[in-house]
């Protein structure tokens, strides 16, 4: 019987040294959701880091006889490999380049090396585990060169391969020393998914700049195989997000939030720590808003949930300092013994207080520089039971072109920002609940499980597609 495999950075597990050995707490989050519908079917399997550094075999087996219960495989990364592959040339060069942040990103070829080598160890896993028949489906920046690594192993399986970051245009592309490789490694893929048309629009213009490969709708023939390139926005769990808005642990935690909090209005914001993410922006935004609405001093709070993260790369280390300060000035200058403008939590909170943190906000501010799609974005409209509440969306997120009824502000214009600020808190309840449903109706109906099926279904379509060609 074929199966399907899945393969990204990291397994949707988290494993932790704890007193009595290792604990195993398995991931919530979106991608794990969506595709935990296929890899826990039958003999499928999940490839990819569990997340920690292990320094001995037997602890590797430990893991690995523990992991493969639940149809997870896991490929262990030296210290080496987590600094270079990982922390160096994933999330300094190729993170930065993706999201436009080029002047962050540093070249270096020992980081390539790495990255190179990486993929060729996750390609050894996948080669053992697969067998004829079988459906790859690989994710992320993570990984660009594991299709064509397999493909050159394998050639006959069926690979697809998912983007969850955006693709930036050639101009910023074509920085990088490494464009070609990167591109070959991707179009060993049948299938290349984005999020956005635009982000599949450069793709194909740098395989057209770069490796001199045109396309027709999408289409890419590369050595007379057919590749195809197309946009699927990935939607959230809408069905889960909406009931556990409505359970009663979410509602009883609303209540003591607010109770906390007092009668104030509440903005919201959620994110990784991330340059990417406009957080020192969004704070700039709010700062002037206090300023030039003197009105709203002592009514309006944002609270504001940063996730840690990549805390060890130094670029993220600044960043933190940089709102720490912000958010420091911010409280110092505005702040009353019974009002505090913004609450700012460090960490991560269970679901169910994300849930009520949504359903408490009267406006979610999404303000990101760049990003791939943004799923907080959607989470947030479909927490929002009874429609009331306005989302504030960068129009650089994905998630943009889909939350038409959003109220899209430029993370660079900071007078918009405070516009939109204003407008969403003075914005009427009818207005509200017109948008909110709208917006509600796109997400209910392309959800993640129609994200998986959609992007399944055009796999095999092409695969079909490329077996008639063949045999003509
Ligand atoms: C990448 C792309 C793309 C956040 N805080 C907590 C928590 N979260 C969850 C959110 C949401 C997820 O983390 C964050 O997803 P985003 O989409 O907002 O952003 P990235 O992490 O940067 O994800 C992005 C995504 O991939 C999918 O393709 O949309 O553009 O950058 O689900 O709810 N979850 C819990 N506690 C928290 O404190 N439980």
């Amino acid at each position: 019987m074929p199966k399907t495999i899945i393969v990204s950075n990291r397994l949707p597990v988290k494993i932790q040294k704890g007193d009595q050995g290792l604990e195993y707490q398995t991931s919530e989050g979106g991608l794990a959701t969506g595709l935990g519908s296929i890899y826990k079917e039958g003999n499928n399997v999940w490839i990819g880091w569990p997340g920690l550094y292990v320094d001995s075999k037997e602890t590797e087996q430990e893991i690995t006889t523990r992991l493969q219960e639940s149809n997870m495989s896991p490929v262990f990364l030296s210290a080496e490999e987590i600094r270079d592959y990982y922390e160096g040339f994933s999330n300094e060069t190729l993170w930065p380049t993706f999201h436009y942040f080029s002047n962050y990103a540093i070249y270096e070829n020992e980081l390539w090396e790495a990255y190179f080598r990486v993929n060729l160890k996750f390609c050894e896993e996948v080669v053992r585990l697969a067998e004829p028949g079988d459906t790859l489906w690989i994710h992320d920046y993570q990984l660009l060169l594991l299709p064509q690594l397999i493909r050159e192993r394998l050639p006959e399986s069926s690979i697809g391969f998912f983007l969850h970051i955006p693709f930036p245009s050639y101009e910023v592309f074509r920085m990088l020393p490494w464009r070609r490789q990167l591109l070959k490694g991707l179009l060993g893929a049948d299938l290349i998914g984005f999020h956005t048309y635009d982000d599949m629009r450069h793709f194909l213009s740098s395989v057209n700049r770069i490796v001199m490969l045109t396309h027709t709708n999408g289409q890419v023939d590369v050595n007379n195989r057919r590749v195809l390139v197309d946009a699927f926005p990935m939607g959230i769990d809408y069905q889960n997000y909406a009931a556990t808005a409505a359970a009663p642990d979410t509602i009883k935690k609303e209540v003591r939030f607010r109770t906390a909090l007092g009668e104030v209005k509440v903005a919201l914001s959620i994110d990784r720590l991330d340059y990417s993410k406009g957080i020192p922006n969004r704070l700039q935004a709010f700062e002037m808003f206090l300023e030039r609405y003197p009105e709203w001093r002592g009514k309006v709070s944002l609270v504001m949930v940063l996730v840690p993260s990549r805390d060890r790369v130094g670029r993220y280390k600044d960043l933190k300092e940089d709102i720490d300060e912000r958010v420091g000035r911010i409280n110092g200058q505005y702040g009353r013994l019974n009002w505090t403008p913004v609450h700012y939590f460090y960490r991560s909170f269970p679901l169910n207080s994300l849930s009520a943190f949504y359903r408490i906000a009267d406006v979610a501010l999404v303000t990101p520089m760049r990003d791939g799609m943004n799923l907080v974005a959607k989470e947030y409209v479909a927490s929002k039971l009874d429609q009331r509440g306005v989302l504030v969306l960068s129009e650089m997120a994905g998630a943009s072109r889909e939350l038409l009824d959003s109220l899209q502000i430029n993370p660079n214009d900071i007078n918009g920002m405070v516009d939109a600020i204003h407008a969403s808190l003075v914005m009427s309840e009818s207005e509200q609940e017109r948008r909110m449903s709208n917006m509600q109706a796109t997400i209910r109906k392309y959800d993640i499980h129609n994200w998986v099926r959609v992007f399944m279904d055009r796999l095999s379509f092409i695969k079909e597609k490329q077996d008639k060609m063949s045999t003509q």
